[in-house]
């Protein structure tokens, strides 16, 4: 069963994860270096033993694979994960005059009449991005975050180069070659152009017997709440790749660098490792087209998803 890897993973860090300060200074459970692997012949890997949010790593995947780089389109779909990051250089800027939000992301979690007057002005914000162009471009760009480097890899000679265009054009010319590799982690933009350094920095494919395989290699993993979403983003691409190469999907292989468990979300861990997991649910693109570069929300399908409820826990900022 391929939730297992994931389950496998939570235990391994719980008992062998050593205690960690962290930069958000919460403090985690963590180990170096686990790998998983997912047989994508065996169903879609979104996690049964909690509700994951499928529709929020579509829209997200597709901003990446269009290059976007600006929340207007996440708000667009209602996907809100990227808005701390586009709304904290607002609040940093000279056109913000509204109330402190400084530490922010701390202070919501502990203030319940912070966080009214935090949720009023996100929702100004949000407002403002969706529309006014002149401030979603000053504002909603978050810079030289995934889609950029994917699409848009500047050069030092002013050239660009669109990686993932390339690497599914090597994938169709040359199939067995060693060098399918897509990297976001460009040295000269961490960190003073990202709003995040990337955690998965970089993959590469493989292609045998017809079939596409994918290994990500994740810098930092916060395995609760990030890792669900980055297995089934990756899993998502590797089948929308492999479609428009007219490849079957083969495995996904996960390997984390810095795998942690966060002080907070043990309670959520454990009540997660109780549950049975169920059968995963079988993923369907739109067989009319072919270019994931032309797909669309509306192209992507998930049959038969019956997950155990959501599990809510607080994100480290
Ligand atoms: N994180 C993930 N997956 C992601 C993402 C972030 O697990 O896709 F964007 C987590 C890892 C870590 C935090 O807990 O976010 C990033 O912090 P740092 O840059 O200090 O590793």
């Amino acid at each position: 069963q391929n939730e297992m890897s994931y389950l496998d993973l939570c235990k391994h860090v719980l008992e062998n994860g050593t205690k960690k300060e962290d930069r958000t200074g919460t403090g985690t459970y963590s180990a170096f270096g686990y790998q998983m692997r997912f047989n994508l012949q065996k169903g879609f890997p979104l996690l049964t033993t909690k509700r994951v949010p499928f529709r929020l790593i579509v829209s997200e995947l597709l901003w990446f694979i269009q290059g976007d780089t600006n929340i207007r389109y996440l708000l667009q779909h209602n996907n809100n994960i990227w808005n701390e990051w586009a709304f904290e250089s607002y609040i940093n800027s000279e056109e913000y005059n509204g109330p402190d939000m400084s530490d922010f992301g701390r202070r919501v979690q502990h203030d319940p009449e912070f966080k009214k007057v935090y949720d009023k002005e996100m929702s100004v914000f949000k407002q403002r991005i969706l529309e006014e162009n002149d401030f979603s471009e000053r504002f909603g760009n978050l810079g030289s975050v995934y889609g950029k480097q994917w699409r848009d890899w500047k050069t030092s000679r002013g050239e660009t180069i669109d990686q993932l265009a390339n690497v599914i054009n090597s994938i169709k010319t040359n199939p067995d070659s060693r060098r399918h590799i897509v990297t976001a982690w460009n040295p000269e933009d961490v960190p003073s152009n990202m709003a995040l350094p990337p955690c998965h920095t970089m993959f590469q494919f493989y292609v045998a017997d017809g079939r596409l395989s994918c290994q990500l290699y994740q810098r930092s993993g916060d395995i609760f709440l990030g890792v669900p979403f980055n297995i089934a983003s990756y899993a998502l691409l590797t089948h929308l790749i492999a479609h428009e190469c007219n490849l079957e999907v083969g495995e996904f292989i996960h390997t984390l660098g810095d795998a942690h468990i966060y002080g907070n979300h043990l309670d959520q861990i454990h009540i997660q490792l109780k549950r049975e997991p169920r059968t995963l649910p079988e993923l369907l693109l739109n067989q009319d087209k072919s270019s994931l570069f032309d797909f669309t929300i509306e192209d992507i399908h998930l049959e038969g998803y019956d997950p155990h409820s959501g599990i809510k826990a607080p994100v480290a900022v």
